[in-house]
């Protein structure tokens, strides 16, 4: 079953939004196979987000996604990293299509409530920065 790794922000747990993420995952008929809440640090930030350490906005990423804790999650499904990605929206706050998370709730291109895998081998990848195996409750 293809799965991604889904991050409700530090934005979106501040804002009380982490219920209405998880609603949309699970009404769409995906599952979650592993949840909890984690407090960023540097160093895992940096791990996380090693595509984007020598861009011009990573500071402020940086600041952002270590400031309070995220919740993490394993999503499964069917065709799930695309799913995910159509269900969050465009990275962008002001591109970001209403009907989507981003859409919906962003106001900022840094503080965009939800990250999620942007491919199959990023997925396995993030999911194993942040879980260990027997975490996972996988359905197959
Ligand atoms: P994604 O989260 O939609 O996959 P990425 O390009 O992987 O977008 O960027 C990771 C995160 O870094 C974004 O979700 C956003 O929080 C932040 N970010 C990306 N590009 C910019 C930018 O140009 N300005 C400010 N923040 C950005
Ligand atoms: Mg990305």
């Amino acid at each position: 079953m293809e799965q991604s790794l889904i991050l409700v922000k530090p934005d979106g747990v501040e804002r009380g939004l982490v219920g209405e993420v998880i609603s949309r995952i699970e009404k769409k008929g995906l599952r979650l196979a592993a949840l909890k809440m984690v407090r960023i640090d540097e160093a895992l930030a940096r791990v996380h987000y090693r595509d984007h350490v020598a861009k011009p906005f990573f500071p402020d990423l940086l600041s952002f996604i270590t400031r309070s804790p995220v919740v993490a999650m394993v999503v499964e499904g069917n065709d799930c990293v695309e799913l995910m990605r159509a269900l969050i929206g465009a990275t962008k706050h002001t591109e970001a299509a209403p009907g989507t998370i981003r859409g919906d709730y962003a106001y900022s291109f840094t503080e965009n409530l939800v990250h999620g895998s942007d491919s199959p081998e990023s997925a396995r990848r993030e999911i194993g920065i942040f879980f260990s195996p027997d975490e996972i409750f996988s359905q197959g």
